[in-house]
């Protein structure tokens, strides 16, 4: 799964991308300058039910779900309408399934903002409409050729690009009137129809509000005021957090790093808020496969069969799938381990229709 980190420039991207992925994590650069190229991070998805899986079997190896993020370059105002984005840019953004905003809060007079001043909704405000003016291009780019393409065309193929036409007119309208293409339902069919566009104001948004140190602790709502509001008339998950502390937290030995956090009034890192954040958004949910060889997590998002989920792993898991032996790691912990589990009826064996659930430990049955 792929996170993009986008922003105004000198937002604290980077700042936030550190943060979250630790000193440990490759980061390209960290330069306080604007960065042309993107920086990426690795990120495994901290999980206390993989730790006692671990404490369990004892494997060779542990493998944590992983977040992937990029950190692309600040995004100036009126850099879409102006068809400034850089194509380098695009290509990132368009690859990833959620965008995080990251939104100026702290105030310091070192680090100009290019607007000039402070204010937060208005930030929101201005990322969201690049998003949208993005996809108009795109959009008005496509609808200035497709009714030549369409006399072209004949039969399916040409009823196929007519409803094409139809949808993006809808979107078109969407966008003129300054609303992002997320908020709009498709269907399966019309989801299909548009993949290949890859539209950013149609990707899940999550806001975090960078604060400054002197805020750690005080309250979100007296921090983000009206972009509170915003983001939930919006249903957009907001979190805050101090970037650049967190930052130097997480550049800290992993034995130091409570204490400082409970110094500056840090309960919860940022790395495990926006790593909440992003599965919720994105109806993601964790299953195990277990052994002595390995332990290892597995994402998938909600609603997801067994079948799927065996793909996830290896596609010959899926096409040769017979059953699923499926224990809820609440009952696996419960019991102790996984025979005590099946001595007590708890460990079941599903089918390919099998909707995986949260927390799932699996074994497959497959034959190829
Ligand atoms: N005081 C304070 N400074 C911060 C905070 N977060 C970031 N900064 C500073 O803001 C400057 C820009 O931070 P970056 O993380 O490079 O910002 P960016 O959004 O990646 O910038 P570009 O890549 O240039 O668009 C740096 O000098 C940071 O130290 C913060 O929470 N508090
Ligand atoms: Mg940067």
């Amino acid at each position: 799964m792929k996170v993009g980190i986008i922003g105004l420039p000198s937002v604290g991207k980077t700042t936030v991308l550190n943060a979250i992925s630790g000193g440990s994590a490759e980061v390209h650069s960290y330069s306080g300058k604007s960065d042309a190229e993107p920086n990426f991070a690795v990120v495994s998805v901290p999980d206390s039910r993989q730790d006692w899986l671990s404490d369990l079997y004892k494997p060779k190896k542990v493998s944590y779900a992983t977040v992937e993020l990029v950190d692309v370059a600040g995004m100036n105002p009126g850099q879409a309408k102006e068809g400034d984005l850089s194509p380098q840019m695009l290509t990132s953004l368009r690859q990833v399934d959620a965008l995080v905003h990251v939104i100026r809060v702290f105030d310091d007079p070192s680090v100009p903002h290019p607007s000039g001043s402070i204010d937060a909704l208005r930030d929101a405000e201005t990322l969201e409409l690049e998003l949208i003016l993005a996809d108009m291009s795109v959009v008005e780019k496509r609808l200035s050729k497709i009714d030549q393409e369409i006399q072209r065309k004949k039969g399916t193929e040409k009823s196929k690009i007519e409803m094409e036409r139809d949808l993006l007119v809808r979107f078109n309208e969407h966008l003129q009137s300054e609303k992002p293409l997320r908020e709009l339902e498709l269907d399966d069919e019309e989801e299909k129809t548009i993949k290949g566009y890859t539209f950013l104001s149609q990707k899940p948004l999550m806001l975090i509000g960078n604060i400054a140190e002197s805020n750690i602790g005080k309250s979100e709502e007296e921090l983000l005021g009206q972009l509170n509001k915003w983001a939930a008339d919006r249903k957009t998950p907001l979190i805050a957090f101090c970037g650049k502390a967190e930052m130097e937290i997480a550049q800290l030995a992993p034995d130091e790093r409570a204490e400082f956090m409970e110094a500056l009034g840090i309960t919860t890192p940022s790395r495990d808020k926006l790593i909440r954040a992003v599965y919720s958004l994105l109806r993601l949910l964790a299953f195990f496969t277990v052994g002595e060889d390995e332990v290892k997590a597995w994402t998938i998002t909600r609603d997801t069969i067994a079948q799927g989920a065996a793909g996830k792993i290896h596609t010959d898991i899926a096409r040769g799938f017979i059953r699923a032996e499926v224990v809820a790691y609440d009952a696996l912990r419960e019991h102790g381990n996984w025979n005590a589990a099946k001595d007590k009826g708890q460990v079941r064996l599903e089918g390919k229709e099998y909707k995986v659930q949260d927390g799932d430990c699996i074994n497959f049955r497959f034959a190829v």
